[in-house]
């Protein structure tokens, strides 16, 4: 019953945007299509001449929930793009469910038996000394199609673009600033696999994750946003997981943490697993504590283990795992204002202490390598003692911390597992740097993936902003992905609207790192808007935007006429005042007189001057 009430996903979450299509860029094999969104534009229509503007194509990480044409039946899950990957590779075998040794917490969970993805998804584990990773391909020289994939996508057809010479002025950029970065003019598979291979960048991809579409994090790449979800013992049901996860790839999250406690939380893993394109982290020690009934100090290995591999053998892409709470460094944090701000730092540090005894995920290390490696499940190695205000930033506890991750990130390399390095927190903006710097050296360059950071910790209600500061100066210092904040940050859960309000703004950041960066190609969809508004051309304006709906929604509220979308004017200087149209008359002025632009520009504002004093001189006018 429950099961048949969530097949599809509502509209709610699916709808098109507008004026927009998927499109898919063919890679060497016919099962390599990556998926992309063509925003397809308007022509210009000037006093003189019609010309028309080329479509734009943006990188998509909504999967097929924005495919018309795909048929997506929550019960079936998502196609499983990779399978034939996964297979050819020969380095697997299929598990068989409640006889396999890892098969236990499913045998025992009745509510999962009942979950009908067993007919379409077997899990598959490596089979015994081998190694799956990407980071073990890569490193053997091997270019997988999961790399290839990658490529694909983080061009964004530029290469195209750069052949077509409808995209000459679009394509204009600022030299950017990247510093230390070395991102190359166009992004190959041989080059992908030469980063992931050094450890610069992870795919996260378990081989039980057939659905995903991959994507790479590493700072020579596009900047990347993660998104949270998780239920609470008060509210969310399985349907609104799934259909959290849509509206998250929806506006842009490239990969997203399930951070569910409480009941259900292996079925709603499964669904959420089954129906996600995007890699999935979680953090383990949460199911862990689950499993002794809160008990911190009841915290074992073994049952940490059992968790791993459970969550492993369903396909989860990363693991936070906070293993560099070391029990000497738990002192370090008595005189801090905020303490320990981490839910899994402080469910360590309390073990550490009530056992007075070693981390055991410092010590068994090696041997989470070992589950790591079975399946390709990435290392997002945890900053449980980050700062949890200003006043905490970049202290001794923080940075032990993250030296031991770097020690940590060496061992996961000898089994060529991939790894992350989760960051901070909150930062004042002149301490930002330092800790990219640090995480760079300490770390080998492993990928840095950090929440925010807030830079100043007053503004409560609006932490999507505050940390969205941090966020696009980490980005562009060299931070691979962004966690992000939303709205209701230290207040309470967030709903569909602040995730959307999270996601966006996290968008911006990640963007602005990567115009900094200068990324190849990241600056056009700016230059394509801005001719669209220069053009009033709104309705390309709204849809080349990161909230389409949004910008319209705002636009209509003072010209909700459809006439005011091909307006040269909007309401904040009405139409005699705007600067915009103001130099295109005086462009077309100029070309009717034969002068100059400058000449007719000085000419041009004179009599707009004398309009404006004639009409009163009024700023703000309605209309
Ligand atoms: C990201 C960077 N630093 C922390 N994060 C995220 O914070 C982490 O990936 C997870 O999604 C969330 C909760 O982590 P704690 O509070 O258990 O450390
Ligand atoms: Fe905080």
């Amino acid at each position: 019953d429950f099961i048949r009430r969530t097949a599809q996903v509502s509209n709610a979450v699916t709808r098109p945007f507008p004026n927009s299509r998927k499109v898919f860029v063919q890679g060497t094999r016919p099962d390599l299509r990556v998926p992309m969104r063509e925003v397809i534009q308007q022509p210009t229509h000037t006093s003189t001449a019609t010309e028309d503007n080329p479509a734009i194509t943006i990188y998509d990480t909504s999967g097929p929930y924005t495919d018309p044409s795909a048929e997506i039946d929550l019960l079936r899950g998502l196609p499983a793009v990779r399978t034939a990957w996964i297979k050819e590779r020969g380095d697997t075998s299929v598990l068989d469910g409640p006889t396999s040794d890892y098969g236990r917490s499913r045998a025992a969970d009745p509510a999962l038996a009942a979950l009908r993805f067993a007919h379409i998804r077997v899990p598959r584990r490596a089979l015994s000394g081998r190694n799956v990773t990407q980071m073990h391909y890569a490193r053997r020289g091997i270019v997988t199609p999961e790399m290839e994939f990658v490529a694909i996508r983080e061009n964004c057809r530029l290469a195209e673009m750069r052949a077509d010479p409808r995209y000459t002025r679009l394509l204009r950029s600022h030299a950017g600033e990247a510093f230390g970065a070395r991102i190359p003019d166009e992004i190959t598979p041989e080059f992908v696999r030469a980063e992931v291979a050094a450890g610069r960048a992870i795919i996260p991809a378990n081989i039980n994750h057939p659905e995903l579409e991959p994507m790479i994090i590493g700072r020579n790449f596009r900047v990347k946003v993660n998104t949270n979800i998780g239920n609470s013992a008060v509210t969310s049901s399985i349907e609104e997981e799934v259909e959290k996860l849509v509206w998250s790839a929806r506006w842009g999250g490239d990969t997203l943490m399930d951070l569910s406690t409480g009941r259900n939380i292996h079925e709603t893993r499964e669904w959420i697993l089954r129906n996600s394109p995007v890699p999935i982290g979680t953090v383990p020690i949460y199911q862990t504590l689950e499993k002794v009934d809160g008990k911190a100090e009841e915290l074992t290995w073994e049952l940490f283990r059992d968790t791993l591999i459970e969550q492993a053998e369903q396909g989860v892409d990363y693991f936070t795992i906070h293993a560099g709470v070391r029990l000497p460094y738990v002192p370090l944090t008595a005189d801090r204002v905020t303490g320990i701000v981490s839910r899994g730092g402080s469910i360590m540090a309390k073990w550490c202490l009530a056992h007075h005894r070693e981390n055991f995920l410092y010590t068994r290390f090696a041997e989470i390598c070992e589950i790591m490696k079975a399946y390709d499940v990435s290392f997002s190695l945890g900053d449980g003692l980050r700062p949890g205000c200003i006043a905490d930033a970049n202290d001794r506890a923080q940075f032990a911390e993250l030296e031991t991750l770097g020690e940590l990130t060496r061992i996961a390399w000898e089994h060529d597992v991939q790894v992350m390095i989760e960051g901070p927190g909150h930062v004042p903006l002149h301490k930002v740097k330092e800790n990219v710097d640090k995480e760079l050296a300490d770390c080998y360059e492993a990928p840095f993936y950090t929440l925010g950071p807030l830079v100043t910790d007053i503004a409560p209600a609006y932490d999507h902003i505050t940390s969205g500061i941090g966020a696009a100066n980490i980005g562009w210092y060299g931070t691979a992905m962004l966690c992000y904040v939303t709205p209701k940050e230290h207040l309470g859960l967030p709903n569909r609207e602040d995730v959307r309000d999270g996601i966006i703004t996290y968008r911006i950041a990640a963007h602005a790192a990567d115009l900094a960066k200068g990324f190849p190609g990241a600056q056009l969809r700016d230059n394509a808007l801005s001719k669209a508004r220069f053009e009033f051309r709104w309705e390309d304006q709204f849809n080349l935007s990161l909230d389409p709906e949004r910008a319209r929604e705002y636009h209509d509220q003072t010209l909700p006429k459809e006439a005011h979308k091909v307006a040269h004017f909007c309401s904040m200087c009405g139409p005699n005042f705007c600067s915009m149209k103001i130099t295109q008359d005086v462009r077309d002025y100029a070309a009717r007189q034969g002068l100059d632009e400058h000449e007719a520009l000085e000419r041009g504002m004179q009599e707009k001057a004398s309009e404006f004093v004639a009409k009163g001189g009024a700023l703000y006018r309605e209309i």
